[in-house]
């Protein structure tokens, strides 16, 4: 009775936009802040609703990434820090839509009956929120708190300005009964980073001031947090720009960079040669590069592909480091199962290169969800998205045989190559996000592994060579008339568009090329790779015009 009176209390001053239908996307909803008030209210209630049925910290995150800053959005995380279960993005799309409060309250009371959601449960709702720097984001989140508060009983934590990554890894952490702060996961990464220097191989490089790190931070969130953590960090070098007092996203940021192959906003002739990192909007996003001598701020790409096989090539020197005159060993380390994940963007010769080294490759479908759940079915899983966001997941079993055996190695051979080796496993597990790809952790990582290996960003990037690609967007009416299957490697409808694709690809040497609908703009999208840069934007465009 309260609770009904509550709900509609508040629904009531939160009314829908008219005429516009909104829905949970690849990565949550997004829109013109201006239209998001009454969605983020509504996302809150089923936040609150998530805690209930799990008895757990559920987050709840306002950005749009890379998007604008007059935009932005909202997406949960679940209990284990990952993205919200797809079995609920169905309930998030009906309350988003439900036209006046009582609909709302319909809708609420009859998915609580379906899923036994009751509200006395046995811990109340808590939610923790947090939200990048767009202006409109403080007054979203305080609709995210109405919502969540129109629940009986229910908590609402504001941990403010943070990362989505950060957010997702204070979810994680407390449910594991651990501090959840800023300063705990600065920390945790502070310290498991000085770890892992502290193993480099004797006389390996050491990278002083002559060798710093020039991140752009896309005057998001992202550089502003770097600025502060960096001071914790020793052996590192890094000098931020763009932390947030040019216009976030604009000629800035990992998107940017990833999708134009130009410098960011703020680098230019000087900076040719050096290092340079760039983050998205909300950090959960990363690509290296480097700016080249010439007019254009055309730039050496490092993207995540790069990063995904720089990362497996430093597990598996780990991995075999540890397995050395080892045999096999039933249900250990020994034969851990070590896999990769990409998506159909990954360039081609990412995928060859990684599978030469002998590893076990998995496409999935665009979109984090689906990465990190295939990447969890492994011992060890990596998982990168071209644009630059990833981590490499470990298994709880893993770590667990992992955590034994570096103790018995502690004690009966400390100091030796193995034990080294089981360290930085150890140490990279608590250093890279096991919530969701986190620019920060990802850029440390990075770092270390380059100091190790003795690498500089050419080196790295010689790791083999990107075929040249194109990816151009077609407008279309209505882009749920393309459907994809296999990864989103071919399209099954509309009819015959396929085999008229194909033979478009067979015009070109190592011809690749895909169509998918974008999960967040009306758009079709269209990916093509050949031997030649002209090669590949033929086939592009003349793919195009078959969707068109
Ligand atoms: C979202 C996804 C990202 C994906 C992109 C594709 C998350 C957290 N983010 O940004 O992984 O690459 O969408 O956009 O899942 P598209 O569908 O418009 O091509
Ligand atoms: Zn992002």
């Amino acid at each position: 009775e309260k609770q009904q009176s509550l709900l509609l209390e508040s629904a009531a001053r939160f009314p829908p936009p008219k005429g516009v239908k909104l829905s949970y996307g690849t990565a949550g909803f997004r829109a013109d802040a201006s239209l998001l008030e009454s969605t983020v209210f509504r996302v809150g209630i089923l936040a609150a609703l998530r805690s209930l049925k799990t008895g757990s910290l559920i987050g709840l995150m306002i950005t749009a990434s890379h998007n604008q800053v007059s935009d932005n959005g909202v997406k949960v995380a679940d209990p284990s820090g990952g993205m919200l279960t797809q079995d609920w993005e169905p309930f998030a799309d009906a309350i988003a839509n439900a036209p006046d409060p009582r609909s709302l309250l319909q809708l609420i009371t009859e998915f609580m009956k379906n899923e036994d959601i009751s509200f006395e449960g046995r811990q109340p709702a808590e939610v923790l929120l947090g939200r990048d720097t767009r202006p409109s984001g403080e007054a979203l989140l305080e609709a995210a708190k109405q919502g969540i508060t129109s629940i009986v009983g229910a908590i609402a934590t504001d941990m403010g300005v943070v990362t989505t990554p950060q957010l997702h890894w204070m979810v994680r952490a407390r449910n594991r009964g651990m501090e959840a702060s800023e300063s705990s996961y600065f920390h945790q990464l502070s310290s498991s980073f000085r770890c892992l220097m502290d193993l480099k191989p004797e006389g390996s490089r050491n990278h002083g001031d002559d060798d710093k790190l020039v991140v752009d931070g896309a005057d998001g969130v992202g550089g502003e947090k770097l600025q502060q953590f960096k001071k914790m960090l020793t052996g590192l070098c890094i000098e931020v720009r763009n932390q947030g007092d040019g216009m976030l996203n604009e000629g800035v940021g990992a998107d940017y960079v990833q999708k134009e192959k130009v410098a960011p906003r703020g680098f230019g002739p000087a900076d040719v040669g050096l290092r340079c990192a760039s983050l998205d909007g909300d950090a959960d996003r990363l690509v290296y590069f480097s700016v080249i001598l010439n007019k254009n701020n055309k730039i050496e790409l490092v993207d995540g592909d790069k990063i995904l096989s720089l990362f497996a090539f430093f597990i598996k020197e780990q991995l075999s480091i540890l397995n050395e005159g080892e045999g096999k060993k039933e249900n250990g380390f020994y034969q851990a199962h070590l896999g990769v994940v990409q998506t159909a963007y990954a360039n081609g010769a990412s995928t060859d290169y990684l599978k030469e080294m002998g590893l076990e490759v998995v496409l999935t479908p665009t979109g984090v969800k689906y990465l990190h759940e295939k990447a969890a079915e492994f011992d060890i899983g990596i998982y990168f998205e071209a644009n630059g966001h990833g981590t490499i997941l470990f298994s709880e079993a893993f770590l667990c045989g992992l955590e034994a055996t570096h103790k018995t190695l502690l004690s009966i051979s400390e100091g030796s190559a193995k034990q080294k080796a089981a360290s930085r496993l150890l140490a990279v597990s608590q250093l890279i996000n096991q919530a969701v790809g986190d620019a920060l952790s990802g850029l440390l990582l990075v770092e270390v592994i380059l100091q190790y290996m003795g690498w500089s960003i050419h080196r790295w990037n010689e790791l083999y060579h990107d075929l040249p690609s194109r990816q151009l967007k077609v407008k279309v009416v209505d882009r749920t008339a393309v459907v994809t299957a296999n990864a989103e490697t071919v399209a099954v409808q509309p009819i015959g568009i396929q085999e008229a694709i194909n033979a478009e690809i067979a015009k070109y040497p190592r011809g690749r090329c895909f169509i998918r609908p974008s999960g967040t703009e009306d758009v079709i999208r269209v990916y093509a790779e050949a031997t030649t840069q002209d090669a590949a934007d033929a086939l592009a465009a003349s793919v195009a015009k078959l969707v068109d």
